[in-house]
Formats: C-alpha cells, structure tokens, sequence
C-alpha cells in the first residue's frame, strides 16, 4: 500500500519531550533548551496529561517548534497531533491503526509507528508508516515495554529488511548513541538522558557532535 516516496527524518536526534520526566522542572523551558541546543525533530509524550493541558501544551510546542524549524509529533493522540497542526503522530502496537491514522491525518502529516520484532517492522511499512521506531534497544526504566532489550544485531536486522527511516528507542544515551547510528538507525529518540540533564541544551549539543564530529 505504499504509494509515496519515503521522506528522510530532519535529526539524527529524536528528543521525546516528556515533561513528567524533567525532575519537575516547567515544561516550556526545557523545550526551549532542546530547540536551542539543535534538535530538529521533537516528540511530544505526555501520556498523563488531561486531554484539554495536553493539547495547550501541544500547541506551544508547535509555536516553539515552528519557529525553530523543528518537526512536532505528538504520542499517541490523532485528534491533539491535528488540533495542534503538529506535523506528525506518532503510534504504538495498541493505539489506533495505521489506517484508521492515516484516514484522518491525511497524506502530508507523518505517522511513525513503534515496532518490537521484523514482522511489525515490515507491516508498518507495508502499510504507509513514515517511519519505523524500533526497540527498546537496551533496558530502560521509561517504558515496561514488555519485551526485552532487542539489541544492535536486531536492529541492524531491521535495517537490512525495511527501507523506511528508522529511529531506534530504549535506554540510548550520550554513551552508547554513537553504537546505534552505527549499527543503521536514522535516528535515535532518547528521553531520559534529555529530560533528566542538568543542562539539557548542552547534552543536545554534544550528542549531535557525535554525529558530525568537529
Ligand atoms: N518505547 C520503547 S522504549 C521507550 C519507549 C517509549 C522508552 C525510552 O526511554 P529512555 O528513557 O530513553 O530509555
Ligand atoms: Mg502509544
């Protein structure tokens, strides 16, 4: 079913902007230092969040993201992703399907699908997926994603079988970044060692040093 070329991601850093994991700093801020800092592609995840703060967080962010020419995706949530004119949604195994999401987001705004095995990997790309998540690439805390750490030979796998962009998820930080570029992931979507940094701007700038050494 795909009937439209793949479009590459804007950042090999994929910053997922969940501000219950900022130490309980304020949320706006902490954008600001992620845009500042270079990130180009910023997920909103807010998944406590009451439908009505979420979206006027979203649409903030989209203000802030649109300024800084940066990509906004929102988490699970189609309705607040086109309230907030964001530029994608992004889905898991249990949100709505991608058809369903693709009906309603239409043809120009970006669905990125999570994927934990090569067989999803390969039906969100059958079905018009943007682009793939895949993982958790190493244990994290974040997320009891109930599957265990899939590690860098599964995702080379998954490299090696689907075409779309791949951004890759799971206990990546600062440290081991540089091993799932490495190992062909487009992007890398890190929460933790982002939110919870003491100077969240800075750990942006080094993390895309990494890739573009000076
Ligand atoms: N999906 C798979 S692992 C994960 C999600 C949302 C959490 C990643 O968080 P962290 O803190 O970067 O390991
Ligand atoms: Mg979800």
């Amino acid at each position: 079913m795909r009937n439209k070329k793949t479009r590459p991601l804007p950042s090999p850093l994929y910053a997922i902007f969940d501000p219950s994991r900022a130490r309980g700093r304020p949320p706006s801020p902490i954008l600001r230092q992620l845009l500042d800092g270079g990130v180009r592609i910023v997920q909103l995840r807010a998944k406590e969040m009451a439908a009505r703060d979420c979206l006027n967080l979203a649409r903030e962010a989209r203000e802030l993201c649109h300024a800084a020419g940066c990509l906004l995706i929102v988490n699970d949530r189609v309705d607040i992703a086109l309230a907030a004119r964001a530029g994608g949604v992004h889905l898991g195994q249990e949100d709505l399907p991608l058809y369903v999401a693709r009906k309603l987001m239409g043809k120009e705004r970006i669905i990125g699908i999570s994927t934990h095995d090569l067989a999803q990997a390969r039906e969100a790309e059958q079905g018009g997926a943007d682009y793939i998540g895949f993982g958790p690439i190493f244990g994290t805390a974040t997320k009891d994603t109930g599957y265990s750490a899939r590690g860098l030979a599964m995702l080379k796998e998954i490299r090696q079988a689907v075409s779309l962009p791949i951004v890759a998820i799971g206990g990546i930080t600062e440290a081991n970044v540089a091993q799932v570029w490495q190992a062909g992931a487009d992007s890398a979507a890190i929460i933790s060692d982002l939110m919870g940094a003491e100077d969240v701007a800075g750990k942006v700038r080094r993390i895309l040093n990494l890739r573009r050494p000076v």
